[in-house]
């Protein structure tokens, strides 16, 4: 141990934690940007890239060889901008955590002031701000402007501190903050920010620093409405998801409109059809485990969300899954029935096991992680 101290005795005082997805062409003006920013800082910088398809990681590594301060963390088969930056900061050591886009969006030249407040102990986190005084959108158009403020609306619901920019993903965060957040973080979509904030066990001391957002030179950007759908999942993951998860819930409001399209099928299949009752049910309820799937595949397991090939047999592997949980079904609503207690009771009891049956066990073999 003392001779691994020996090496280099001067602390790293900042890690800085990249996330990206494509984003090859911004990494060396990026780093340039960086090591000129914050010059008389000690800095590691972390690249979290999640198996960017134009080799965003080969190019990190490509100057990590030479370059100790700077590392590439990669992720396979996975996604998501928080989860990136969480586990970039516990593949970290300083004190002190940076969190900035690569795509230079981000005017560094306000860290090392981001930096000093909390390394000072003036604050657990300080913000890089577009709303405070002097702060601004850049060129964003009115309806991006218009849907960020919506949105910081919708994080006052769950933050215990008052920020004015809680959508930024530009920030320094003191590790014993973080550190206490994180058994309590969601690590759903994009926010990582809002999700520290509100996980926070006390109110976090924040100072906020205003800067001009910049526009995008390289690369694409990555928002599209998947960012908008896990931000409200992640607003209701933070409001109840520590009483029911929030995946248990969506799933449950899929399969009501599930039940409704089941009775429209048999309805139709009846009436206009005139199938058999036999026939006219088992269509409907191959209709409805279809729409279930397809919907469920789509909101509640966006993450996971199966494609191609793999599409057909999460398909085929939750007709499984809902087969036998329409056996506990009945099974549970006649044993309760039998039991002479009224028929409302023996089926939503029914109703209830399936539905925990059927999330349960399409969790773990359909949608697995
Ligand atoms: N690791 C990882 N990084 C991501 C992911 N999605 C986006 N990023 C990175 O997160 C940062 C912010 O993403 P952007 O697409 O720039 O989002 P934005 O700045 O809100 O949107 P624009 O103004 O359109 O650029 C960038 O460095 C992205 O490369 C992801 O799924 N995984
Ligand atoms: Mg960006």
């Amino acid at each position: 141990m003392d001779q691994l101290l020996s090496q280099d005795v001067r602390e790293i005082e900042l890690s800085l934690i990249v996330p990206t997805f494509n984003e090859r062409d911004n990494i060396v003006p990026l780093l340039e940007k960086i090591e000129a920013a914050l010059y008389g800082i000690r800095w590691e910088l972390i690249v979290v890239d999640d198996n960017s398809p134009d080799g965003t990681s080969n190019q990190v590594r490509e100057i990590a060889r030479r370059d100790r301060r700077i590392r590439a963390v990669q992720r396979i088969g996975r996604r998501g901008l928080s989860s990136a930056v969480v586990e970039g900061m516990l593949a970290s050591s300083a004190s002190v955590i940076g969190v900035i886009d690569a795509d230079m969006q981000h005017d560094e030249a306000i860290l090392p002031q981001l930096w000093k407040a909390v390394a000072r102990g003036e604050c657990d986190l300080a913000v890089g701000s577009r709303y405070v005084q002097d702060g601004g959108m850049g060129e964003w158009n009115q309806k991006r402007q218009s849907i960020s403020r919506g949105a910081t609306w919708l994080a006052g619901l769950v933050l215990k501190t008052q920020i004015s920019d809680p959508m930024s993903g530009f920030f320094v965060v003191s590790r014993r903050a973080f550190e206490a957040s994180l058994p309590r973080l969601s690590t759903i979509g994009f926010k990582i920010l809002v999700d520290l904030v509100a996980s926070a066990p006390q109110p976090l001391k924040v100072i906020e620093v205003p800067y001009e957002f910049r526009i995008r030179s390289f690369g694409e950007s990555k928002l599209d409405s998947a960012v908008a759908w896990e931000y409200l999942v992640l607003l209701a993951d933070k409001l109840f998801g520590h009483i029911i998860p929030v995946r248990f819930v969506l799933f449950v409001a899929v399969g009501g409109l599930g039940l409704l399209v089941h009775l429209a099928s048999l309805g139709i299949s009846l009436k206009i059809l005139d199938l058999s009752f036999l026939l006219a049910q088992s269509v409907a309820v191959l209709i409805a485990m279809t729409f279930n799937f397809t919907v469920n595949n789509f909101f509640t397991y966006r993450d996971r969300r199966l494609t191609g090939l793999r599409f057909i047999y999460g398909l085929l592997s939750f007709y499984l899954v809902c087969l036998v949980g329409a056996v506990a079904n009945v099974g549970v609503g006649i044993y309760i029935y039998d039991a002479d207690i009224t028929w409302l009771l023996a089926g939503v009891a029914g109703a209830i096991v399936g539905a925990v049956w059927n999330y349960a066990v399409s969790s773990v073999f359909t949608w697995r992680k």
